[in-house]
């Protein structure tokens, strides 16, 4: 595997989870595969899980790591080419590429939607300049519009955890203060459309996900109707994709708190998991009854990015 960004990348499912559990019964069983190589973790954004579990799946393969936060200590990069850089930014992407990509084998990158142009966030501008000039395996750690170790740990988690051959997931908008990306949900979306469950969509009108993730889920406009039956409940933040109208891309339409993950819509489910990427901000996304409840999974769901990452990062090595 050469570049991580799509579930396609990863081949069959089937294969990637009996994969995920037998490494995680014995989590240094690829150690060898590592050695002698070093993984660069690049973030342009914060990152709490990503970070720590990144790193700790490369060690499980016996990797080296280095972590460089773009933001802190290295010099202001443009991403852009033609423009005149006399402004803030020291550094061009086009010569920091091939410098970083001469001290690693293998390179994460974190980058966000800049949430103004959506045709160079779905076009993951910086991730596709990594991926074009580095001549090293790539993997998005979430990029502008996929977060597809984020999605491979929740799919890992839901097969944990579910009781029915195919469990019925509902993935729910709900409200939060500041614009958030579409990659977590657009990634949640591709995946469970590959794995066997009956996914449902449900968000305020206006939010409607880019069909390159979504597909033709089906798409609930009322949330409690979604909610009816589910088995796992998979809530998260996102701002206007601009599918329905190109104008709002990147605004918040709404802060409907009726959308707030409570026992209110809990109680219509089959007694559903709730799930959540983490960081989740208590009492606008969910209250802290339903986060708090023996239901809740977002911990082991949070602790299974380390498996995710090194079947990944695994796969990344033996294709070396
Ligand atoms: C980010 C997002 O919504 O994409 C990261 C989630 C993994 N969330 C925040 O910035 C709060
Ligand atoms: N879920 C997730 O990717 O969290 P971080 O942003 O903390 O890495």
């Amino acid at each position: 595997m050469h570049t991580f960004l799509h579930v396609s990348d990863l081949g069959p499912l089937d294969v990637a989870l009996r994969e995920a559990a037998e490494i995680k019964q014995e989590r240094y069983k690829y150690e060898h595969l590592g050695r002698h190589r070093t993984a660069l973790l690049i973030f342009f954004n914060n990152s709490l899980r990503t970070r720590l579990s990144t790193q700790k799946a490369a060690r499980n393969l016996g990797l080296d790591v280095v972590v460089l936060d773009v933001n802190q200590g290295a010099w202001k990069l443009e991403t852009e080419r033609g423009v005149v850089m006399d402004g803030d930014k020291s550094e061009h992407l086009l010569e920091a590429i091939p410098v970083m990509a001469s001290y690693c084998d293998l390179i994460g990158v974190r980058t966000f939607a800049g949430l103004v142009d959506r045709e160079a966030d779905y076009a993951e501008n910086i991730l596709t300049q990594f991926i074009r000039y580095s001549g090293r395996p790539v993997f998005s750690m979430e990029s502008a519009t996929a977060h597809p170790l984020q999605a491979f740990a929740d799919l890992i988690t839901i097969k944990e955890h579910s009781e029915k051959p195919r469990p019925k997931v509902v993935l729910t908008w709900a409200p939060h203060p500041r614009a958030l990306p579409q990659a977590v949900p657009n990634s949640f979306a591709e995946w469970m459309r590959a794995a066997d469950v009956d996914l449902v969509v449900t968000h305020p009108e206006g939010y409607e996900l880019d069909p390159l993730f979504v597909g033709d889920a089906r798409v609930e406009y009322d949330q409690m109707k979604a909610f009816e039956g589910a088995d796992f409940v998979y809530a998260k933040n996102w701002s206007c994709p601009g599918v329905t109208n190109a104008a709002d891309y990147g605004r918040i339409l709404s802060t409907d708190r009726e959308w707030t993950v409570s026992d209110r819509q809990m109680a219509v489910t089959d007694h559903a998991h709730f799930m959540h990427c983490l960081p989740v901000r208590r009492n606008m996304i969910v209250t802290d009854e339903v986060i708090e409840s023996p239901r809740s999974l977002v911990i082991p769901e949070a602790a299974n990015r380390e498996i995710s990452a090194t079947v990944v990062l695994k796969r990344m090595l033996e294709a070396l």
